[in-house]
């Protein structure tokens, strides 16, 4: 499971929720960034086992290079890997991309589930698992993975939100996977306000 250069929310959240997923089917499944992903988002529970390429780039290329399949969530072209893209390129693995961007490079993937009129990958990554009849599989701390994809590539609900689909899943996930989303964002919250030097009463 990979994401681009610099994730963000949506990176994290589908990268991590897809491989809880596909571990819970019985794969093995390595969730991999290129760097380090921002303060806000460590607090997400097991969060932490994500594999982070340059500060371990052997093993990390070993990794790739050695899978079956690669996942390519949240970007839309290999480029967008930065230092991970020679590793990902050199693998034979087919390449499934699962991304919103616009104009995706498809010739780099061997799948693609590229859909623009969306709120997220994290989105798109809910759709298919309900379509693979895997909704069950979808545990508290996937859910809380697939939230914050939501919730941050819509600023809290603010923008590239005008699909009833967006709340429809962010309902299934509040109601039936208890993801609790006030204490979600409460967390991003002061996390980010404490970086900027202040905290807030919830
Ligand atoms: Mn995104």
């Amino acid at each position: 499971m990979t994401s681009h250069h610099n994730p963000d929310g949506d990176a994290i959240g589908s990268i991590f929720a897809l491989s809880i997923i596909l571990r819970e089917t019985g794969k093995t499944a390595i969730p991999m960034v290129p760097n380090d992903y921002p303060e806000f988002l460590k607090w997400i529970p097991g969060v932490d086992q994500m594999m982070i390429y340059e500060e371990n780039p052997v093993a990390a290329a070993k990794a790739l290079i050695s899978a079956d399949l690669i996942f390519c969530l949240d970007y839309n072209a290999i480029h967008r890997t930065g230092k991970m893209q020679d590793a990902i390129q050199q693998s034979t693995a087919p390449k499934i991309l699962i991304d919103h961007h616009l104009e995706p490079i498809l010739s780099d993937f061997g799948l693609y589930y590229s859909e623009i009129e969306t709120s997220s990958t994290s989105e798109l990554l809910f759709r298919l698992i309900e379509k693979c009849g895997w909704i069950h599989l979808i545990d508290q701390d996937a859910a809380t993975g697939l939230y914050v994809g939501i919730m941050t590539d819509t600023g809290s609900f603010s923008y590239s939100c005008d699909y009833p689909e967006t709340f429809e899943i962010t309902s299934a996930l509040s109601i039936q996977e208890s993801v609790r989303a006030t204490s979600t964002a409460w967390y991003m919250t002061q996390i980010l306000r404490a970086g900027l030097g202040f905290w807030v009463l919830p």
